[in-house]
C-alpha cells in the first residue's frame, strides 16, 4: 500500500463513539486502486492448492448451511503467504490510527483472511478474547473487507456497548460462544461495507456472522493488535500457543497428523 498518502487522524466523535460502541467504522479509509489490488493478490492466494488441506493447521474450513459440503474458508495466519498483506497489516495510517484508538503504539497480534465461499456457515455469537493466561485484553481487530460485505453474504455483526462487560463466557481456557439473550437481539450492527471501508471492534465487543447465502465469495482481512503496553510483540508466542492448541484440539477428534504449512 502506497505510504504518501496523507493520513487521517482519529476525531473526537470517532474516538467517544469507539469507547461508547466497542466498535468504528471508517468509510474509505483504503483508495479504490488499493483494494483492486489487494483482491487480485487474495484470489492469487486460492491458487496455493498445496496449502489447502484439512490437516494444515493454517486453514480453516466451514459446514455449508445445508450441511452438504465443508468448505475450505481460512487462512490464519496469512502475512506470511504474501508480502502485499504484510504491507497492509503494518501499513502507517492503520497504524496511526490505532495508535490514536490506543494513546500508545499497537502490535499485530493475529492476521487471517476469511475467504467465505458462497453457501457456507457464518460465526456463532461470541468474543474474540480467550481466556488463556496472558492474552491481551487490549485485543482489537481491524476488518478490512475485500469484497462488498452485505446481509445476504453474510457481513459480520457486532452488538454495541456490551464490550465494557468484559468476558461475558467463563474464564476457563476454552473457546466458547455466547448463549443465546445475553445480548439485545436488535441491537445487532451488520457491518455493511464496501471494499476501501474498514471496522475495528473490541476483543469484547459480541459478533456472529450469518450464512453466505449469496453467489459470491465474501472476503475479509482480520488483522488483530494489542496495545504495545500490554504484553509488546506476542505475534509468534501467539501462533505458538495456537499451534499448540489446535493440535490438541483435533487430536480430540482423532486427528492426529497435522500440521503446519
Ligand atoms: O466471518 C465473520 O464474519 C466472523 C469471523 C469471526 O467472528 C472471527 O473470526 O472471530
Amino acid at each position: 500500500m502506497s505510504q504518501t498518502e496523507t493520513f487521517r487522524t482519529l476525531q473526537r466523535d470517532e474516538h467517544e463513539r469507539w469507547q461508547r460502541d466497542g466498535y468504528l467504522i471508517m468509510r474509505h479509509f483504503f483508495a479504490p486502486d488499493e483494494m483492486q489490488i489487494l483482491s487480485e493478490e487474495a484470489w492469487k492466494l486460492t491458487y496455493q492448492r498445496d496449502l489447502i488441506d484439512k490437516m494444515n493447521l493454517r486453514c480453516r474450513f466451514q459446514q455449508t448451511h445445508d450441511d452438504a459440503d465443508c468448505l475450505w474458508e481460512t487462512f490464519d495466519p496469512v502475512i506470511d503467504l504474501s508480502p502485499l498483506i504484510n504491507q497492509v497489516a503494518f501499513d502507517h495510517r492503520l497504524m496511526n490510527l490505532l495508535h490514536d484508538l490506543y494513546g500508545e503504539p499497537a502490535c499485530l497480534f493475529k492476521d487471517k483472511l476469511i475467504f467465505k465461499q458462497p453457501g457456507t456457515k457464518g460465526y456463532e455469537l461470541h468474543q474474540d478474547w480467550i481466556s488463556w493466561p496472558g492474552f491481551p485484553r487490549s485485543f482489537l481487530t481491524v476488518l478490512i473487507p475485500l469484497d462488498a460485505a452485505s446481509i445476504e453474504n453474510g457481513c459480520t455483526e457486532v452488538f454495541p456497548g456490551y464490550h465494557q462487560e468484559g468476558s461475558l463466557a467463563p474464564e476457563d481456557g476454552e473457546y466458547h460462544s455466547l448463549q443465546a439473550g445475553i445480548v439485545e437481539e436488535d441491537k445487532a450492527v451488520p457491518l455493511v461495507m464496501e471494499p476501501g471501508d474498514i471496522a475495528v471492534f473490541d476483543g469484547f465487543t459480541p459478533h456472529r456472522s450469518a450464512p453466505n447465502l449469496s453467489q459470491d465469495w465474501r472476503r475479509q482481512l482480520y488483522l488483530s493488535y494489542n496495545a504495545l503496553s500490554d504484553g509488546g510483540d506476542q505475534r509468534a508466542a501467539h501462533y505458538e500457543e495456537f499451534r499448540v492448541y489446535l493440535e490438541r484440539r483435533y487430536a480430540e477428534f482423532g486427528l492426529n497428523e497435522t500440521y503446519f504449512r
